[in-house]
């Protein structure tokens, strides 16, 4: 199809301000040694890099209140990629944000939602990340994006982009779930979001969770994200992230999600997150990453 010459644009996003552990800034320079320009290139796709969003460091700054921290700057981070988001879908290509923390999801989702109807969001993680100021334990941004895509936080977060909310409930699914706080399980319970748990993925397979989690996804919209953030993936395969969880999809199961989705043809915007090289064992989970990117990109074994 004509899906060969479609363009990629590549943004990175070097945040470190909504995570408790330093390294992840340089998440975005990790992929890109790991050759994801050249891989994209290979499947014959046009790609853009257009470079790094200059975020500030936190050594630069105070961390202000401590349920939300950095909170002005996460604010204007996001409005910025929220605009350029904004761009490269006006222009017709694909956006594949490079991270930084998951935090940077807020300003990806609400560039990407801005100009559609209805935003399908597959949020592939060991958490919900669907934490407030008033139930997050750490006070961490990057645990609150997908609450902030629902309307659900700090009016700054919530409203970046001029509107709200960006996703509704019955268009997400979260995949790879093994860490969940206790306000977050009552979100869960409260809006009815389907969260196909490490359990779920046990028992039923990754073929089916994927075979239903695209029938949710593109149930009345007109494009679908996918946020990826490393740690779904088990420690033993992903080991550089921050927040580590045991027990999580195996490399194969990652690439089975992957390929269905490609195989699909729904994706319109992505996002790999939270990969930290410091924690990194030379460069393996940006080379997961890359790797996972190929096969949304639609690389095969055969
Ligand atoms: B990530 C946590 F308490 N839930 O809110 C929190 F366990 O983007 C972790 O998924 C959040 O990596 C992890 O701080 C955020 C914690
Ligand atoms: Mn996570
Ligand atoms: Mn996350
Ligand atoms: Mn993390």
């Amino acid at each position: 199809k004509d899906k060969q010459r479609q363009g990629i644009t590549i943004v990175g996003v070097p945040m470190d301000l909504g995570a408790d552990r330093r390294g992840v800034d340089m998440g975005p320079s990790a992929i890109r040694y790991a050759s994801v320009q050249e891989k994209l290139s290979m499947l014959g796709f046009d790609v853009k890099d257009i470079g790094n969003l200059q975020v500030p460091t936190p050594e630069t700054y105070d961390a202000g209140e401590n349920q939300l921290k950095y909170l002005s700057e996460i604010t204007s981070v996001s409005e910025e990629l929220t605009q350029i988001l904004d761009d490269i879908v006006s222009d017709g290509r694909f956006p594949l944000v490079l991270g930084g923390d998951h935090s940077i999801a807020i300003g990806t989702v609400a560039g990407v939602a801005k100009r559609r109807q209805r935003l399908g969001l597959i949020w592939f993680d060991a958490h919900g990340d669907l934490n407030t100021a008033d139930t997050s334990p750490t006070g961490n941004i990057h645990g609150m994006p997908l609450a902030v895509s629902l309307g659900i936080g700090h009016p700054d977060l919530v409203n970046i982009g001029g509107f709200a909310p960006k996703v509704h409930p019955e268009n997400i699914v979260v995949i790879g779930a093994r860490s969940l706080d206790e306000g977050e399980r009552q979100l869960i319970r409260d809006k009815g979001i389907r969260v196909f748990t490490m359990h779920d993925i046990d028992r039923m397979g990754m073929g089916r969770v994927i075979e239903e989690s695209i029938a949710i996804v593109t149930d009345g919209t007109d494009g679908v994200h996918l946020s990826l953030d490393l740690d779904g993936m088990d420690p033993k395969d992903a080991p550089g992230v921050g927040t580590p969880v045991p027990g999580g999809i195996s490399y194969r199961e990652s690439h089975l999600a992957m390929e269905m989705l490609s195989n699909a043809g729904i994706l319109t915007s992505a996002e790999f997150v939270e990969v930290n090289p410091i924690l990194d064992r030379k460069n393996c989970t940006a080379e997961a990453a890359v790797a996972l990117i190929g096969s949304v990109f639609g690389e095969k074994i055969l």
